[in-house]
């Protein structure tokens, strides 16, 4: 559904990121400043230095700009990215991607060790099949009671996680993709304490204490925009209304495609 009220383009502290990542480069992200899959994206660009363009498109106006955007992900979602004429999409597989073509020792952001690798990997796994379904059911629930249940399901899921994090980032010292593909969600929770009576502290201390670690990561901070404008984004879904890929999957009690 294509919302003409919608803004088109990033606020808040992502503005100047925007504005400073506008020139040509060989690396471009193909994105959508309230898409929190995006996000993730732009959080390992920022995160490891490279040099990249962004590039904002509105994926629900299929105009000839979207038309174009399909030659890049013919799956017609964002975030993509771009690398010497060739594309991928799906956001953390850009992300590892990004982490194997610029293995810099001092921006790592998944470990050396095997176990603690494929461990950071079980844990994104669990962020992609339980923490962000449960975030939709709960921004998508309509009905005091249906949002209360939903709450205490995204509060259980968060817990799990919350348990399993080593401090004062999820692996220990060292941020990592974990963090990045959880940020998000993090950042996008002020619109579930806005609407749907969520409070970090009500998950546990260990995850407020985690949560507004990550929220204050600087890459976090410069590519995010103004809460006000995520709120109205998810207008539609706050009144589960939204046609989005996720949305109708979410509705339909599935996952995330
Ligand atoms: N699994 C994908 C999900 C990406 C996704 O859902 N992006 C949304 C925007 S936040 C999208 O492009 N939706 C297009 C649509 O619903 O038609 C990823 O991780 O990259």
């Amino acid at each position: 559904m294509y919302d003409p009220t919608l803004t088109i383009h990033a606020t808040g502290a992502a503005t100047k990121t925007v504005e400073e990542h506008k020139e040509p480069q060989d690396v471009t992200l193909h994105a959508a400043w309230y898409c929190p899959f995006t996000h993730r994206g732009w959080i390992t660009l920022e995160e490891k230095g490279v040099p990249y363009e962004y590039r904002e498109i509105n994926i629900y106006h299929r105009d000839e700009n979207y038309e174009r955007f399909l030659k890049i992900n013919p799956k017609g979602m964002v975030p993509a990215l771009e690398r010497n004429g060739k594309a991928l999409g799906e956001s953390l597989i850009l992300c590892e991607y990004l982490e194997d073509a610029y293995p810099t020792e001092e921006t790592r952001l998944l470990p050396a060790d095997a176990f603690e690798r494929a461990f950071a990997r079980l844990w994104l796994d669990y962020i992609s099949k339980q923490i962000v379904p449960a975030y939709f059911r709960l921004i998508q629930a309509q009905g005091e009671q249906n949002q209360t249940t939903a709450r205490e399901e995204y509060y259980k899921i968060l817990r799990t996680f919350a348990d399993m994090v080593k401090g004062p980032y999820f692996l220990g010292e060292q941020f990592s993709l974990v963090d990045v593909a959880i940020a998000p969600f993090v950042v996008r929770d002020a619109v579930l304490k806005e609407k749907r009576g969520y409070e970090r502290v009500d998950v546990s201390a260990k995850w407020k204490e985690y949560a507004d670690k990550v929220a204050a990561r600087p890459s976090v901070v410069k590519t995010s925009s103004e809460i006000k404008d995520y709120t109205h984004f998810y207008g539609p879904y706050l009144r589960d209304e939204a046609d989005s890929e996720i949305a109708k999957s979410v509705r339909a009690g599935g996952g995330i495609p």
